[in-house]
């Protein structure tokens, strides 16, 4: 399997912890999808990274159905309850996490996008995005309360979506400074990155 990714993308981070949660070999190619000459679209129509590419060539997107995909492969460490009021909990985890990665996401690009020009750009829009990112942190504090982990007793991938969406914020809005307003994050946060599959794939 060839995995089209970038390693600052806290989409392509969550698919790369669960390649190695689940010891699964894999080739990174990294790809600039910003770049005027990117030729992501010829695997993901909608330009956008991961995507998995399969032996057969079939591709794969986006990260919630190739991790979803990449747990049935093995029974190694399984990240996703087969079924019931589990399953739900783990992919609404996941549904949060990514949303706070999306918020964030259309932040920045409306702040930071290159071909947006200076008298373009919506401050209003930007707060909104930062107030569902900030909504967000504030409910995973809530869930996670005192249990050593998001969901059941065992690392699932609610905890890698959060550790990846927390992980982002911290790399790329170092000043939302969730480490000092929930501690118990932090801790989760700290945890997690000692494992090496969380250790290994930090943005840069
Ligand atoms: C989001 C992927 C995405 O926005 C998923 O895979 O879970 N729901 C999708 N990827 C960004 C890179 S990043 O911001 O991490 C991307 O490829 N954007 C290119 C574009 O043209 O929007």
């Amino acid at each position: 399997m060839k995995l089209i990714g970038a390693s600052a993308s806290p989409y392509v981070r969550k698919v790369r912890i669960v390649m190695a949660e689940k010891k699964l070999d894999y080739q990174f190619v990294q790809e600039n999808v910003w770049a005027d000459d990117t030729t992501i679209a010829t695997s993901n129509p909608l330009g956008k990274v991961p995507c998995l590419v399969m032996e057969g060539g079939e591709a794969v997107f986006d990260s919630r159905v190739i991790v979803e995909y990449l747990d049935t492969l093995s029974p190694v460490g399984k990240l996703i309850p087969a079924q019931g009021r589990e399953r739900a909990e783990v992919k609404t985890w996941e549904a949060l996490a990514d949303g706070v990665m999306d918020a964030g996401v259309l932040a920045r690009l409306e702040a930071t996008w290159a071909h947006r020009k200076e008298g373009e750009r919506s401050q209003a829009w930007i707060d909104r995005q930062l107030r569902k990112v900030n909504d967000g942190v504030k409910s995973m504090s809530q869930g996670l309360g005192d249990k050593p982990y998001c969901s059941g007793i065992h690392l699932s991938l609610s905890d890698i979506a959060v550790g990846c969406a927390l992980g982002w914020i911290e790399f790329r809005f170092p000043e939302i400074g969730w480490r000092a307003e929930y501690p118990n994050l932090g801790k989760l946060m700290d945890k997690l990155m000692q494992r090496p599959s969380f250790a290994d794939t930090r943005p840069s």
